[in-house]
């Protein structure tokens, strides 16, 4: 299996060139299914130790269905499929120029979740403009035993979001194991309480937002498997920017500058889109950091990784 992989603001991706399952004909968002149904085991074996790690995100470069779209692409991690994922997106971007198969311009992938829009500005830079991107309830409380209360809005950027201003403790690189201790029980509240997204999607990240000395704000993202991104996420940052245009506290064209836990930051915007909701565009920055084939020898006991029992 053929693979590239590359960070973007320190969160990896993983493009897989070849190697991947036949999923059939259909849409990328059909096959994105099939392969979620029926090739499991494959997804393990690319993103799972010893190959992979929680916080790797794979993109499965397949043929598109739509012929004004560049590529198709399937983004998974060691949990499952995702929606859409913003720093895979621009890994991807920064991976089809390394291949010389984009240059500089605008191309569009089709992804599960829609069509998204890739600007590649230089070698290292792409901005995405994400699918419409809205807020679906606002103000929800969940009560976390010893922690106390959060209330935040559920938001959808391409994945499902919890975002919240209380904060455990500072949003502080040093206090990552707090964070994310904060956060998975959060989560666990809104699984309990009921709280979903809509056709009853799984609210798998969780988003703590707070004041930053470099940006407009800083977050702490949990990612559904439990780790947390290093970039500051694209969908998670389109969600948040889909609840600042519904409070009606960033006018559509102004710049929002998100900074991450471990300080790597993305540029936003976003043009309205339809019946209030918003169309982002994601700004970030990736470098190609191994070109490699995966090995899966019969004889290897975790060919197809090691997968978490917890999750
Ligand atoms: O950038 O959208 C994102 C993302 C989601 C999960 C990890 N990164």
């Amino acid at each position: 299996m053929r693979v590239i992989d590359s960070h973007t603001e320190g969160e990896p991706t993983r493009v897989i060139l070849s190697g991947g399952p036949d999923l059939g004909t259909g849409s990328v968002a059909q096959r994105a299914m099939a392969l979620a149904q029926d090739h499991a085991a494959f997804c393990d074996s690319v993103v799972q130790e010893p190959r992979g790690t929680a916080a790797l995100v794979a993109a499965l470069l397949v043929p598109p269905s739509l012929p004004d779209c560049a590529a198709g692409v399937i983004y998974f991690n060691t949990v499952g499929n995702l929606g859409m994922c913003g720093h895979a997106s621009i890994g991807t971007a920064i991976t089809l120029a390394h291949l010389g198969q984009i240059g500089p311009g605008v191309h569009k992938l089709e992804t599960p979740v829609g069509v998204v829009t890739l600007e590649l500005h230089s070698e290292h830079e792409a901005s995405i403009t994400n699918v419409e991107s809205y807020r679906l309830h606002k103000d929800v409380t969940v009560d976390v035993d010893g922690l106390g209360q959060f209330t935040g809005d559920i938001a959808w950027g391409g994945n499902w979001f919890f975002i919240t201003r209380n904060l455990p403790c500072a949003l502080d690189f040093a206090n990552i194991d707090q964070l994310r201790d904060a956060s998975l029980r959060i989560r666990k509240c809104l699984e309990m309480q009921g709280w979903t997204g809509t056709d009853s999607a799984w609210i798998d990240h969780i988003v703590l937002i707070g004041p930053s000395q470099n940006a407009d704000a800083r977050n702490f993202v949990l990612c559904p498997g439990g780790s947390y991104d290093r970039s500051p996420c694209g969908t998670g940052t389109s969600a948040l920017l889909a609840c600042l245009a519904a409070d009606g506290t960033l006018a559509p064209g102004t710049e929002w500058l998100q900074e991450s836990i471990i300080g790597s930051t993305y540029k936003l915007q976003y043009a309205p889109g339809d019946a209030g909701r918003i169309v982002p565009t994601i700004r970030g920055r990736a470098w190609v950091t191994a070109e490699a084939d995966l090995h899966f020898a019969p004889t290897d006991p975790y060919a197809n990784g090691i997968r978490d029992p917890r999750r």
